[in-house]
């Protein structure tokens, strides 16, 4: 097979270390694999004597050749050579990749393993087939693996890739297995770039049945997520605010029809307060924390807030287990990173949240928000800046919109200005109070009440989070602007009775309220 038309979808790494191998046999653990589908396969065995490489080499050599799959040889060009076989694959710290071309040929396949933009570019410039991007996830597969780049280092090397057009194909590496596989594809992928495949040792080798492993896993590579279905269509994107304005009714009546659940992992501090919110706009209400419950809870068709106002490292856990859960099941999450960018625990739970799952909608106040951009936000740098505020809605605009379209998922940042995006318009809302910002938990309610919005509506989230915004900056409007309501503290109460009043007039078509939208 010429060497451009490989194909990479589903690459084993060998490993013959009792702890993965157990007492099987390599041999015929690979033809499993191979009968399960495995495209590609790499002999990578760190301690053998020479001899055993080459002997085991070229027993594997004549499996993969019945199956016409390239074998390939971690780091040994010589035994490679030796065996006969496609290629060799060299990590950083190996033969350098000019002198491997030079040794094997234009025909053999060279792959390079790359953590970064600079070695990303550097092994394409030198000629490389393929790049093996890595680390994904701490695995105990390698040992001292130099980084764990995450589903977002490994996403921003492909971006270059796709920017610059470089010819050259793409696996990536480390933790990846059935449970992760389709997400890790999906989201590492923009700008018309996705991977040409993933590597796995692990997740075959040590499999009971790597057969039935292999199987699954090229079934799960070539497949979307549950998630993907309903993610912002590009036409969605492009209602006119006046059309979105006009489903906000609808919307608040499948809320109050449906009565779908709201799963909030919320802080110690709202949890009362966030509840009642949840049975205002009509919603069932479950606060939640125990991730072990999420996979039950996702099956009844609702939402989950992750909210991680009082973060703890067990709570950490939890919110990954009905992350995932609900990421399984198709069902929607609201990511509120409350405090996002306060301590070093908070920036790390943002990214292992951010890169453990797919979240639908992340909402946060502007400093929250910007504290979710990869790598710091510009705007955030410049410290006094963010003393201006909401001054600035282009620059805010833009940096959302940015944010979207990287995780592909709708942004709301608030303020005195509410910004919403999916990626394309930027739409702005002015309704609201400042009482709200006066209370505790405003911002956190807010979460739920879209959860309500967007479970109600999964295939028109971005008119739900619209509408959830709208409708509860403008309950706020009424609940201050009554007689009763002297200040913060009577506000809470009002608060919740305007929510329930709204809904109520709405069930029944009186739009009056609407017309306060700005
Ligand atoms: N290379 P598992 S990680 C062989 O980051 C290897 O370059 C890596 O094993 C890299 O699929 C790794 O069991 C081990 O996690 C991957
Ligand atoms: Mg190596």
């Amino acid at each position: 097979m010429p060497k451009h038309e490989v194909d990479y979808s589903l690459y084993l790494v060998t490993d013959s270390t009792p702890a993965i191998l157990g007492d099987a046999d390599i041999c015929s653990v690979v033809e499993a694999a191979l009968k399960g589908g495995v495209t590609c396969v790499q002999y990578r065995d760190k301690t053998s004597d020479t001899g055993v490489l080459v002997s085991t080499g070229r027993k594997l050599h004549e499996i993969t050749k019945k199956y016409k799959i390239p074998l390939l040889i971690n780091d040994r060009i010589d035994v490679a050579l030796a065996v006969g076989c496609e290629g060799v694959h060299i990590g950083q710290d190996d033969l350098d990749l000019p002198t491997a071309r030079k040794i094997l040929g234009e025909d053999a396949i060279v792959g390079v393993t790359v953590s970064n933009i600079a070695e990303a570019e550097a092994a394409t410039k030198g000629g490389a087939d393929y790049l093996g991007i890595g680390t994904v996830f701490a695995t105990s597969t390698k040992e001292n693996t130099k980084s764990i780049i995450g589903v977002e280092g490994l996403q921003e090397i492909l971006l270059k890739i796709a920017a610059e057009n470089w010819p050259v194909k793409t696996v990536c590496i480390g933790g990846i297995n059935a449970s992760n596989v389709s997400r890790v594809v999906w989201q590492s992928s923009g700008k018309g770039k996705s991977l040409d495949g993933v590597a796995v040792v692990s997740a075959i080798m040590a499999a009971k049945d790597p057969e039935a492993a292999s199987k699954e896993l090229l079934q799960l590579v070539k497949s979307p997520p549950a998630f993907a279905k309903s993610v912002v269509s590009a036409g969605q994107q492009k209602r006119s605010p006046q059309e979105l304005l006009s489903l906000v009714p609808y919307i608040i009546k499948t809320v109050n029809s449906k009565k779908p659940l709201s799963h909030n992992m919320t802080n110690l501090v709202v949890q009362n307060f966030a509840a009642n919110v949840a049975l205002s706009v009509g919603a069932s209400p479950i606060m939640a924390n125990y991730g072990e419950e999420a996979k039950d809870l996702a099956k009844l068709g609702g939402a989950l807030v992750i909210n991680m106002g009082t973060v703890t490292p067990d709570g950490l856990t939890n919110y990954l287990k009905a992350l995932k859960a609900y990421n399984d099941a198709g069902q929607p999450v609201v990511y509120d990173p409350v405090g996002a960018g306060a301590t070093a625990v908070r920036r790390s739970a943002v990214k292992s949240i951010l890169g453990g799952g797919y979240v639908d909608v992340l909402k946060g106040n502007q400093s929250e928000i910007l504290s979710c951009v990869p790598g710091g936000s510009n705007i955030q740098q410049r410290g006094v800046d963010s003393e201006s505020g909401n001054q600035n809605l282009q620059e805010l605009g833009s940096a959302i919109k940015e944010l979207a379209r990287l995780r592909r998922h709708i942004v709301v940042m608030t303020g005195k200005t509410d910004l919403v995006t999916a990626g394309e318009s930027v739409f702005a809302i002015e309704n609201g109070h400042e009482y709200l910002g006066m209370v505790t938990g405003t911002g956190c309610c807010l979460g739920t009440t879209i959860s309500a919005a967007i479970a109600a509506h999964p295939n028109d989230k971005l008119a739900a989070t619209i509408s959830a915004v709208l409708y509860y900056g403008i309950a706020a409007e009424l609940a201050a602007e009554r007689p009763d309501v002297k200040g913060p503290g009577t506000f809470v109460p009002a608060f919740i009775d305007e929510l329930y009043n709204v809904r109520k007039a709405t069930v029944k078509g009186d739009l009056e309220w609407l017309k306060r939208a700005k």
